[in-house]
């Protein structure tokens, strides 16, 4: 029987690329995100190019209501989850704390915390009474270093970091793999997203340099995922070669 992976923030970037990488590799999969169309179009070119299974399901991951509903409605076939990657997430502005906007804070709070939270809790729960599965956790650089004005989105993902390490310790004793990898500069909707539809300074943050493309982090987690059941890769840490640090990145112009 095919494994599955539950891959959330599917419609874009990592989650996107997760999707065709696992597929590939002859996973079926269930699918989330909020756009939904985007999703119909994925799962059609999944299962035309690869003949896998998809299963979609199109929520807010900060509602709590909406998850459990979701997830929970799915058919018990598709809640013998292998591989779950906790994906969906996004940063909102980049202003000094005393400038910050309460809406970005609190949408980057409950999307990147108590999102994941709330899809953890649920497909942990399935992986305890499966016996089985691997929680692969998308952290950041953001997660291990704090750089000027990106406060809250490294407050999230510095939660993001102390949740993996809790859900591993919770969950050893079930068999559960639990890992985390922490991606620096990736070029996906993720910048456009952070500048609210601004191309141009997005573009920006990639200047000069070559950032990481969707497809590294895929790679990566395909290869966290596929370590021989005894291994667990616990926290891993994924930069452009130019990058050292959140924010020291050599920029030829
Ligand atoms: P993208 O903006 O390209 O993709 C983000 C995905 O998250 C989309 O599929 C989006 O789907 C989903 N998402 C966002 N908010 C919600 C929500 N409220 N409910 C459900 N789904 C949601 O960004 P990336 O692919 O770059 O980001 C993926 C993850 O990687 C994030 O957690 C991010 O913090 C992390 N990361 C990114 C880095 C980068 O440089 N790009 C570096 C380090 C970490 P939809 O809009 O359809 O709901
Ligand atoms: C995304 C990378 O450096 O913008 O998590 O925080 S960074």
């Amino acid at each position: 029987m095919a494994k599955i992976a539950l891959i959330t923030g599917a419609t874009a970037g990592i989650g996107e690329a997760c999707a065709h990488t696992f597929a590939r590799e002859g996973y079926n999969l269930v699918l989330t995100g909020r756009r939904m169309e985007r999703l119909e179009k994925i799962a059609q070119q999944l299962n035309k190019k690869y003949n896998v299974e998809v299963a979609i399901s199109s929520f807010d991951v900060r509602s709590r209501e909406q998850v459990i509903q979701n997830l929970e409605g799915l058919p018990a076939q598709w809640k013998k989850v292998d591989v779950l990657v906790n994906n969906a997430g996004l940063s909102q502005g980049l202003d000094p704390i005393q400038n910050g906007s309460y809406d970005d804070w609190e949408t980057m709070i409950d999307t990147n915390i108590k999102g994941l939270l709330y899809v953890s809790r649920v497909v942990s729960n399935w992986m305890v009474t499966n016996g089985f599965g691997h929680i692969i956790n998308l952290g950041s650089i953001a997660g291990k270093e704090v750089y000027p004005n990106g406060n809250v989105y490294c407050a999230t993902k510095h939660a993001v970091d102390a949740l993996n390490k809790g859900m591993r310790i919770d969950l050893n004793d079930k068999g559960i793999r639990v890992s985390a990898i922490h991606p620096g500069a990736v070029e996906t909707e993720f910048s456009e997203v952070r500048f609210k539809g601004d191309k141009e300074r997005a573009k920006k943050v990639y200047d000069g340099f070559e950032p990481l493309v969707a497809d590294d982090i895929a790679e990566t987690i395909w290869f966290i995922s596929s370590r021989p059941a005894h291994v667990n890769i616990n926290d891993l840490v994924i930069m452009p070669t130019a990058q050292a640090s959140a924010t020291n990145i050599f920029r030829s112009n």
